[in-house]
């Protein structure tokens, strides 16, 4: 890493500042089912050569943000809690997606409305922290046709 010059291009250009390292966040938005709990979504690209853990999300929209992704269990589809996190691996990307892995956001403080920007704070351990703001969309569909997930 070149500390300054890093510092230097985030309050230049925040939008851009990532272009030329490890991580690339783009296609993010935020929707709600519901007044308490909403979700996140994004792809994660890793234009590095080392593998970069998502290990943790944080925001200050929520009671709790945490890491969680969908398993099925006796046919049915459950959510659950992943500690560990995900990781981005080097060269490839990391989809948060409905139906699959995602950010939860459980307790909300207001509900979630079309337009709302929430900033989301991703840790990625040995790969640094990065902020990006998501817009809110309920509206959105899921992109893989897995109708049954709408809700989430
Ligand atoms: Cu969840």
């Amino acid at each position: 890493m070149r500390p300054i010059f890093f510092a230097t291009l985030l309050a230049a250009a925040p939008m851009t500042a990532f272009a030329d390292e490890g991580l690339q966040i783009h296609d993010g938005y935020a929707r709600s089912a519901n007044p308490v709990t909403g979700a996140a979504f994004m792809t994660i690209d890793n234009l590095g050569d080392a593998d970069c853990p998502l290990q943790n999300v944080s925001s200050d929209i929520a009671e709790r943000t945490e890491l969680h992704t969908h398993r099925e269990e006796d046919g049915v589809m459950k959510m659950m809690h992943v500690e560990g996190g995900f990781v981005v691996p080097a060269g490839g990307s990391l989809d948060l997606k409905r139906g699959g892995d995602h950010v939860m956001f459980l307790g909300l403080e207001n509900s979630l409305h079309d337009g709302d920007k929430v900033a989301l704070q991703l840790d990625f351990g040995s790969c640094g922290i990065q902020t990006t703001e998501l817009v809110v969309d309920n509206e959105r569909k899921p992109t893989d046709g897995h109708g049954m997930h709408g809700d989430m």
